[in-house]
């Protein structure tokens, strides 16, 4: 799929804002991708797509999980957290993207997991350090950017698990799984 269709269908998901960001995780996408050798086309279309449900009603995505998904803990966590593998599950079906790599990377976007492929780093860390975020931490983040992918990875997902802890929320397990997975493959 050319990148103006997929503009084009995600644009009637989102808000103006959130189409804004992800036109940000699509440019930073790009040049992680080519950066660190990662296929620029299933970044752009992965970008493009990873925030396809996060407008869908909670009801909806709540259903899909029960129904439809693998892993149903996901309802014993943050809502925040549905809209990744909801996400991957629709742009299958609404969309008809099937490249699983592709998949794969929309669904784990928010949680990260354990051994994450290399694109699903790159939209990991493109989400997390876009131009258009702004909160504590992101321009540490982006100096580094081009330093080794796990390096900036394992930033972003600290800063993030640093934010539920300060906040008393919970973890979800496979947030804790990538962070660990990370410190071992550094070590
Ligand atoms: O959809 P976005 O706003 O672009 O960003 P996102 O998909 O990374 O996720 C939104 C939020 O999810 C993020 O600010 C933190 C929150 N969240 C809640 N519980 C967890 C979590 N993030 C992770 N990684 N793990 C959690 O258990
Ligand atoms: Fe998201
Ligand atoms: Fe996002």
């Amino acid at each position: 799929m050319n990148r103006q269709r997929a503009l084009d269908i995600v644009k009637e998901q989102l808000t103006e804002k959130r189409y804004i960001h992800t036109l940000g995780v699509m440019e930073t996408s790009i040049l992680l991708a080519s950066h660190y050798g990662v296929d620029e086309k299933q970044a752009e279309l992965a970008a493009i797509f990873h925030d396809y449900a996060k407008f869908r009603p909670l009801e909806e995505m709540k259903e899909i999980i029960q129904d439809q998904l693998e892993d149903k803990k996901l309802l014993k966590y943050n809502q925040e957290l549905w809209h990744a593998p909801v996400g991957a599950y629709l742009v299958e079906k609404e969309v008809g993207i099937h490249d699983s790599t592709v998949l794969d990377a929309i669904r784990y976007h928010t949680s990260g997991r354990k051994n994450m492929t290399p694109l699903e780093k790159v939209i990991y860390v493109a989400d997390y350090i876009e131009p258009n975020r702004n909160f504590p931490g992101v321009e540490a983040a982006r100096a580094m950017a081009y330093d080794g992918l796990d390096k900036v990875l394992l930033v972003s997902l600290k800063n993030t698990m640093q934010f539920l802890l300060n906040k008393n929320q919970l973890i979800y397990p496979d947030t804790l799984k990538a962070y660990n997975s990370i410190i071992k493959s550094i070590k």
